[in-house]
């Protein structure tokens, strides 16, 4: 029964009969696709050797020692971004950017509402007065740095929110969100990768889910009038550069080494707004775009302008796209670091789809068919999600309803295409369980150096204590250095990390303490200089009508005021500036009862705002453990009532 010929044969049968069964049953497709692997689990291969025989001795990363990698982890609906060390698997650092954190005050100090509510659009600003001002969740899939000339510059990082069409950029100096834009004329958005060369340059965003444009109600039930967009945002400026319609949807995106094109699975083809209907077909596409034909496109107006942001028309016969064919609903797209080929992740189809990116010049001059940019399509096994590589030749293929990576040769893979008899597959391993995307280390870029990968499996199951119904999930590591993968550490994780980079620690510098001339709170800079108060040194309360502002400074242990009187209905905004510059050495902000807290790094300013509605004695104090006297580290707030 562990026959990979009988299992294939097997299963492939299994799979489209347990895909139709979710539809008939209404179930959603990935409950009745993890049900169905559950029993597949069974026949799977033994479990892996226990220890040892990881080709790097060990992945200790011993008391005071450093890891070699960041780990930048998406959180999915968590909303924000998480920073591990590889290969420890010790998490590092959260970056909260489209949730609240109640630690750092995101989403309530003055810097981060700001970064929350500029980038929105009118109809949402609009929409969301009743509603705080801004989104409170978000759907964090896809975090990506930025590159110059084919790797990582460790400038930036880039990542989508797919549940309110956002798009947010990371400061990779200071570790926090600088930038969130929410992108006009689409709805949601998925797929997030960025242009490798010559710079980022592009970032590429794919909107999955089609919607009438404008969406505003006129037309409802009448799914022919959907339509998917695609985005290029520039990642200096943060605004939209231009958008493409496209015909079907858009699933995941990747780019090439070049700067010419960029491509996106589509899983809908037959735009369809029910399971089945977009389950009808036994084949999809890719849709490829030409970078440079649509910026000329942009320049001669060849474009609809629609909310502010030039839209192309990208649907068949358009200069601007290219539809290539796959099987079947396919999901990742990974471009290899040798800069030719890029995978199509067949999802529904066992199969990968591999291009070479040099026959996208004839496919666009139309002196090619579309499906003769294929140059090999390896059946791996089932579920094929997304593929990572080692700069070596080699691909590794997540296979979710098998439960495995499986890794194999795009060489070999091209030959067996051509007809030669050759297995391009070269071992798989169990990972546990039912994994979505997995990454190399520096596998994104051309430096790809093959030593680490991770698997991002969906369940965890049995692997870990239980903790209730509610999992964690397992991020696993495994040692590719060798000929064999072995796998050397389960790493638990809360909902739901989808994606991850691996960067080298030479390519990310941040800073020790804040720089006092930073733009994060130059606003709070500005408005102190026009009250004549310099940040680092005094602390004062200035009336403005019924606008307070409040000026502290904070040195462990002490706050540069015991307390401050303030009139019930003031608008008070606090403004304290952590003078110590000792590396680590963070204070913060909390007024109880008052529902304030905010995070003050060495040498950094942070400011909130809010009305004093409530008559009293409230007491503030330090949430950051800041030295010996950290519990004394407090003040009052005296809020006299209105009508004394
Ligand atoms: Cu495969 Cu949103 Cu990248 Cu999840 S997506 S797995
Ligand atoms: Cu300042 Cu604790």
């Amino acid at each position: 029964m562990t026959d990979q010929n009988d299992k294939r044969g097997f299963t492939r049968r299994g799979m489209l009969g347990t895909a139709a069964a979710a539809t008939a049953a209404g179930a959603a497709g990935g409950i009745g696709l993890a049900r169905f692997s559950d029993g597949m689990q069974a026949q799977a291969q033994p479990a892996p050797a226990k220890g040892g025989a990881s080709p790097h001795g060990t992945t200790e990363v011993r008391p005071g020692e450093l890891d070699e990698y960041y780990v930048f982890s998406s959180s999915g609906q968590c909303g924000e971004v998480r920073i591990l060390g590889l290969p420890s698997m010790r998490e590092l650092m959260r970056i909260p950017v489209f949730n609240r954190c109640s630690a750092t005050g995101w989403g309530q100090t003055n810097e981060s509402l700001k970064i929350l509510t500029e980038g929105l659009t009118p109809e949402a600003r609009d929409f969301l007065k009743t509603r705080g001002g801004t989104y409170m969740n978000g759907d964090l899939h896809h975090p990506h740095v930025s590159f110059t000339d084919g790797t990582y510059d460790g400038r930036y990082l880039y990542a989508n929110d797919k549940a309110n069409t956002r798009v947010c950029r990371i400061r990779l100096d200071i570790m926090k969100c600088d930038k969130i834009i929410q992108l006009p004329n689409q709805h949601t958005v998925h797929g997030l990768r960025v242009q490798k060369y010559p710079k980022t340059g592009y970032v590429f965003c794919n909107g999955e889910d089609g919607v009438p444009l404008p969406n505003d109600g006129k037309v409802l039930d009448d799914p022919k009038q959907y339509h998917s967009v695609f985005s290029a945002i520039d990642g200096e400026t943060m605004k939209v550069a231009w958008q493409v319609i496209v015909d079907g949807n858009l699933d995941n995106v990747d780019a090439d080494y070049q700067g010419k094109y960029c491509f996106s699975t589509c899983y809908n083809s037959e735009e369809g707004v029910t399971l089945a209907e977009t389950m009808a077909k036994e084949q999809d596409w890719i849709t490829i775009f030409n970078i440079k034909r649509i910026e000329e496109a942009v320049k001669k107006g060849d474009f609809k302008e629609m909310n502010g942001v030039p839209v192309i028309d990208g649907r068949h016969g358009s200069p601007y796209t290219r539809y290539v064919p796959v099987p079947n609903s396919p999901h990742g797209m990974n471009t290899a670091p040798d800069g030719i080929h890029v995978v199509a992740n067949g999802k529904l189809s066992p199969t990968v789809t591999v291009f070479d990116v040099r026959k996208f010049d004839d496919l666009f001059d139309d002196k090619i068919q579309p499906r003769d940019t294929v140059v090999a399509e390896p059946e791996l096994g089932l579920g094929p999600l997304h593929t990572a590589y080692d700069g070596k030749g080699n691909a590794f293929t997540t296979l979710f309803l098998d439960s495995q990576v499986v890794k194999w040769n795009i060489d070999a893979a091209k030959r067996a295409f051509r007809g030669e008899k050759v297995n391009p597959i070269i071992q798989k391993i169990d990972v546990h369980y039912q994994p979505g995307h997995n990454h190399t280390s520096m596998g994104q870029t051309k430096e790809a150096d093959g030593k680490w990968l991770i698997s991002l499996n969906k369940f965890s199951k049995d692997r870990f204590l239980n903790v209730g119904p509610l999992k964690p999930e397992n991020d696993q590591l495994i040692d590719i250095s060798g000929d064999k993968m072995v796998l050397v550490h389960d790493g638990p994780s809360f909902a739901e990390p989808h994606d991850a980079t691996i960067v080298h620690r030479s390519k990310i510098n941040p800073l020790h303490v804040w720089k006092r001339d930073d733009p994060f709170f130059a606003d709070t800079v500005k408005q102190a200089k026009a009250d004549g108060i310099t940040l680092e040194a005094d602390s004062k309360v200035i009336r403005d009508g019924n606008k307070v502002r409040v000026y502290m400074t904070s040195a462990a242990p002490a706050y540069g005021l015991d307390s401050f009187m303030v009139k019930q209905g003031d608008e008070v905004t606090v403004c304290v500036t952590n003078v110590d510059d000792v590396e680590d050495l963070t204070h913060g902000f909390c007024i109880v009862n008052y529902g304030i807290n905010m995070e003050i790094g060495p040498q950094q300013t942070s400011s909130v705002t809010f009305i004093a509605d409530r008559p009293g004695v409230f007491w503030y104090f330090c949430t950051w453990f800041c030295h010996a006297m950290h519990m004394e580290m407090k003040g009052r707030m005296l809020v006299e009532p209105r009508n004394v």
